[in-house]
């Protein structure tokens, strides 16, 4: 069919067969926009085998990076020497989970820091709890999950909600329409959590009641059960580092403020582990 007759025929169309068209003509010239630049952001390099690949999001300003997870596992392999790559991107997330980080391990796809770390134990024969009791491994156990489980959802809502300041969206660059969309949507899924069904007053209160019982566990000891850390030391350092250094406009540096020994243990780990930590931060979250 010669192009004048093609365009006689769209011509006579019904304007709402036109509009329809027109309609799905966009989308898929924006779904393809989106696949390509996802595509471009998520091409994988090539690892030799065995080699642990860190998926997260880009290194962030003061902290290495603004996942609480991400510095657990880093902390974790530089506590252990294990080497690792990391490769940084503000949209690839785990295919089975929509969440960073995970690890590729030869061609595998591990989500979830935890699982990661288990992964790893039977990949590399490494015993995660070693020269714990298991009085040790109860208590850490259950400090580790008051602070991912309860004061990460904490510092989720300050960071991302109630900070007016919008200082988080603003490391990533991101426009002040893009920022009401994240934050509307993000509000939704606090309240669903129950997080945002508290004043911000009670999740002050909720931060400083955990801040409490760890800075009453932790006393003047160096780490968690002495002056060695363990994996603990490194899911509470994660968690903890984010309070300390990248609460941006929020109320969680202030919060942490209060706790004398916890702001030295976070310098502790940070020195210990992280002899580079201000070389990693960068301003530009997306890379
Ligand atoms: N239990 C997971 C938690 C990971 C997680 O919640 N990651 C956040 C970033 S800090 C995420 O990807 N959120 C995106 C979402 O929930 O859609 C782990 O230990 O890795």
């Amino acid at each position: 069919m010669a192009l004048s007759k093609v365009t006689d025929v769209l011509a006579d169309l019904p304007v709402v067969v036109k509009a329809l068209g027109g309609t799905v003509l966009a989308g898929a010239v924006l779904v393809t926009g989106w696949r390509l630049i996802k595509g471009r952001q998520t091409k994988s390099k090539i690892y030799p085998p065995n080699t642990i690949v860190l998926h997260q999001i880009g290194r962030g300003p003061n902290v290495p990076s603004l996942t609480p997870f991400a510095i657990k596992l880093e902390t974790y392999f530089r506590m252990e020497g294990i080497p690792y790559e990391v490769e940084h991107s503000w949209s690839r997330t785990a295919k089975k989970t929509g969440k960073v980080p995970f690890i590729e391990y030869n061609g595998e796809e591990i989500p979830d820091s935890e699982f990661i770390l288990e992964f790893l134990s039977k990949e590399k024969n490494l015993d995660l709890t070693k020269g714990l009791t298991q009085e040790q491994i109860g208590i850490g156990r259950a400090f580790q999950k008051m602070v991912e489980e309860d004061l990460y959802w904490c510092l989720v809502a300050d960071r991302w909600v109630l900070d007016e300041t919008n200082g988080s969206y603003k490391a990533f660059k991101l426009s002040g329409f893009v920022t009401f969309l994240a934050k509307r949507s993000l509000r939704k899924q606090l309240w669903n959590r129950g997080i945002l069904r508290y004043t911000p007053e009670q999740i002050r209160h909720i931060m400083t009641e955990d801040l409490k019982a760890l800075s009453h566990y932790l006393g003047p000891k160096k780490f968690l059960f002495g002056d060695k850390a363990c994996k603990f030391d490194c899911a509470i350092f994660g968690l903890l580092a984010e309070m300390k250094w990248a609460s941006f406009g929020g109320i969680a540096s202030s919060v942490i403020n209060e706790y004398p020994s916890l702001c030295a243990y976070c310098d502790q780990m940070k020195e210990t582990f992280w002899s580079d930590w201000d070389e990693l931060t960068q301003t530009d979250c997306k890379r």
